[in-house]
């Protein structure tokens, strides 16, 4: 039957005909003969208006697109399950908090936050990292990012920073990115930011993956007890797979080569049954602790460093399964901070209370009316019974005549009607009775004051690789400032911030003077212990698993040596690429053509994460003229990436113009146990002591 139809799984409305019957039908399911040709007076006459079939496909069309988000637009959602591991009784009467063992229902959307929705995924920017959970007592959203600390201390802040950062209202760009005037001028003017600058300056803002980067609540939460006692909370994400970052190099020549580098890499391992995992750890701490700390705990431009509250893990996160459609699922998920359940509660951070607003309301205008808990991405798995009714496309209608409260259906003689839902103080939710005084005032908090220690903090506790990135990434960004002033305003914080790097960023703008320090509200703590949780290098994971090896393969190559590179990869827990200069692939020594996955022209080093290079001396030799494989090689060894490589291979290695500088990330291939060696060393994903000497 045409007009009979099943919903897919994963909560998508993407509606397709049952068995043999699948005829097309109009929306109001009507079957269609030709949807192909308008219907015309005459063979080459006027398309006439009757047609309906035509119109409602024309009209359809016209309407597909909703506004994208005003921040977050560009993002990609993944199912998954959230299992504890760990009940935490004593802090949350939460189910989610209470019941081992069992699968709570998740979708979470990865986002960038400038770009707009078609803007490429290695850009410089913050990843959103939002989870939904349809826990057994309603949804509660953890709209977080991969980074513990904001912009800004105030919501009231957050459109001129959006503003500032997004393209300059006059001319339309640049496009999702931050190095322009305007936001380093709002940036400048608000010290406040300082910390953030030093974080998103850093290569957390460039992971290789969302499967390899942290996620964090950001905000102060409270958590609460069956006896209503409150403790503070911080929600962290840890990857299972370890943390990773690209170059900017590599970033930008990424963005070239794959715009879609994150989404693909997200849909490829979920597809190939690779579940990336996080455990959510939490950071708990009371009110005598946030007396004691040199920081206000409601301020989101700080952290509360792991090593003087341990970050607690409590369960995992494990996403398996990509949306049935992108449009259903990813683009109509409203996530809102405001969605808790009871045992979970707010703190007065002023940027999360101004978030509660934002977020239902900016659903309002995206989604276009109130009903947008009908949709399935963001309908509860639980039972929900409200008397909220009508506006626009409601689904889920009450039956009866009750929709008011308090009623009196329901009691007395012959009273059949349902009195419909009421409100249970046992069960429901209750807020923390937390004392509130004061007078009403516009006024930010003097313990809100110190902008610059932990953001020396955190440039303190970087490797001196990761120091010499964010000078680079300041200097560049600032180097495509047009004025002056704002380049020599931003040196003068990152002064207050560290000396040493504010001399690398003035000489690498090739500032004449040192310009003078910002005026601080508060002298920075200087002697404020290195937090090693804060490197990403320090928490590498020393593993290959979840990686991507690109076999660069040539006429005459060693057809073992592939295999056996094939065979230690899928060992190593990693995938392969074969790129050939042929996409028809190349004949090995063997004398069969092994098919390749890419053409060298389509696949630069740069889309993986180690290389190897196996080919006959007669391709090397052709190849070395040729500029996709000498980029390839030569990429490859600028971002410090392990490089295997066949002895026949070296007049392509000479053509790179690395023949010269070969190092320890260097491996000669010859056979399987090489194949295992090299495999391991990609284990350490980067040689890094190519960039020392660079830096030498
Ligand atoms: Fe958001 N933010 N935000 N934000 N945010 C939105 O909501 C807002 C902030 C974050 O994948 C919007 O549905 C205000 C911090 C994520 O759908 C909007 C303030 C953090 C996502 C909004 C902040 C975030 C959003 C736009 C200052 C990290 C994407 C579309 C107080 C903890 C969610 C939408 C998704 C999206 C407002 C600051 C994370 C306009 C007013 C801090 C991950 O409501």
């Amino acid at each position: 039957m045409a007009n009979e139809f099943e919903l897919s799984e994963g909560g998508a409305n993407h509606q397709k005909p049952k068995g043999d019957d699948d005829v097309m039908t109009t929306a109001q399911g009507a079957p269609i003969a030709d949807d192909q040709n308008w219907l015309t007076a005459g063979p080459r006459g006027p398309q006439l208006l009757e047609d309906h079939i035509a119109r409602e496909k024309i009209f359809h069309f016209d309407h597909e697109r909703i506004p994208e988000r005003v921040v977050h637009a560009r993002g990609y959602g993944v199912h998954g399950h959230f299992e504890l591991k760990k009940a935490i009784p004593q802090y949350s009467r939460a189910r989610i908090f209470n019941e081992t063992g069992v699968k709570v229902p998740t979708f979470t959307r990865f986002s960038t936050v400038a770009g707009n929705k078609g803007s490429p995924d290695l850009a410089r920017d913050v990843r959103g990292f939002a989870t939904k959970f349809y826990t057994q007592e309603g949804n509660w959203d953890l709209v977080g990012n991969n980074i513990p600390v904001f912009f800004i201390q105030d919501a009231i802040k957050f459109p001129d920073l959006v503003h500032a950062a997004k393209p300059a209202p006059d001319r339309g760009f640049p496009q999702a990115q931050t190095a322009h005037d305007n936001f380093w001028d709002f940036v400048s003017l608000s010290p406040e930011s300082m910390h953030m600058i030093m974080w998103i300056m850093s290569d957390r803002t460039i992971p290789r993956s969302f499967r390899f980067m942290e996620g964090f609540g950001v905000h102060t939460f409270r958590l609460l007890n069956a006896q209503g006692e409150s403790h503070f909370v911080k929600f962290h994400w840890k990857p299972k797979q370890g943390l990773q970052s690209v170059l900017w190099n590599e970033a930008v020549k990424i963005n070239g080569a794959d715009p879609d580098f994150h989404r693909r890499d997200m849909w490829d391992s979920i597809d190939a049954g690779d579940f990336p995992q996080w455990d959510l750890g939490i950071q708990v701490f009371d009110d005598a602790f946030a007396e004691e700390f040199e920081f206000d705990v409601l301020d989101s431009t700080k952290i509360i460093p792991e090593e003087r509250v341990p970050v607690e893990i409590i369960g995992t996160l494990t996403l398996d399964a990509n949306v049935d459609n992108f449009f259903a699922e990813t683009e109509q998920v409203a996530f809102c901070t405001q969605n808790i359940v009871s045992g979970i509660d707010f703190s007065d951070d002023p940027l999360l209370q101004g978030r509660n607003f934002s977020y239902l309301d900016t659903q309002l205008k995206r989604l276009g009316g109130p009903n947008f808990t009908h949709i399935p991405i963001n309908a509860p798995r639980c039972p929900v019974r409200h008397f909220q009714q009508d506006g626009h496309m409601a689904m889920t209608n009450p039956k009866g005549r009750v929709n008011y409260e308090p009623n009196s259906w329901g009691e007395g003689d012959g009273m059949e009607e349902d009195r419909g839902p009421r409100a249970c103080p046992t069960r429901g939710f209750t807020s923390y009775e937390a004392p509130v005084d004061g007078r009403k005032v516009r006024y930010r908090s003097e313990s809100f004051a110190d902008h610059y220690s932990q953001a020396r903090q955190f440039y303190k506790s970087q490797t001196p690789i990761e120091q010499t990135h964010m000078g680079n990434a300041l200097t560049f960004e600032l180097s495509k400032v047009e004025r002056m002033d704002i380049r020599k305003r931003m040196v003068g914080h990152l002064r207050r911030i560290d000396e040493d790097l504010a001399l690398v960023v003035a000489d690498g703008l090739g500032l004449a003077d040192m310009p003078d320090k910002v005026p601080a509200a508060r002298e920075t703590i200087e002697d404020l212990p290195e937090s090693p949780a804060l490197s990403i290098l320090k928490n590498g994971p020393d593993s290959f698993a979840g990686r991507k090896l690109g076999i660069y393969i040539a006429e005459g190559g060693d057809a073992a040596l592939v295999s056996a590179l094939k065979q230690a990869a899928k060992d190593a827990g990693a995938t392969v690429e074969i790129v050939a200069p042929h996409v028809a692939g190349a004949k090995l020594s063997d004398g069969e053509k092994m098919a390749a996955d890419q053409k060298i022209d389509g696949a630069p080093s740069v889309l993986y994460d180690a290389v190897a290079i196996v080919m006959g001396a007669d391709a090397a030799e052709k190849f070395a003229l040729d500029k996709p494989s000498i980029d390839f090689v030569n990429d490859a060894f600028a971002h410090a990436k392990f490089i295997g490589y066949v002895a026949a291979a070296k007049p392509l290695l000479k053509g790179a113009g690395v023949a010269e500088r070969m190092d320890d990330g260097f491996v000669e291939l010859s056979d399987g146990s090489s194949a295992t060696n090299f495999l391991k060393s990609c284990g350490k994903l980067r040689f890094w002591d190519r960039e020392k000497v660079k830096q030498d």
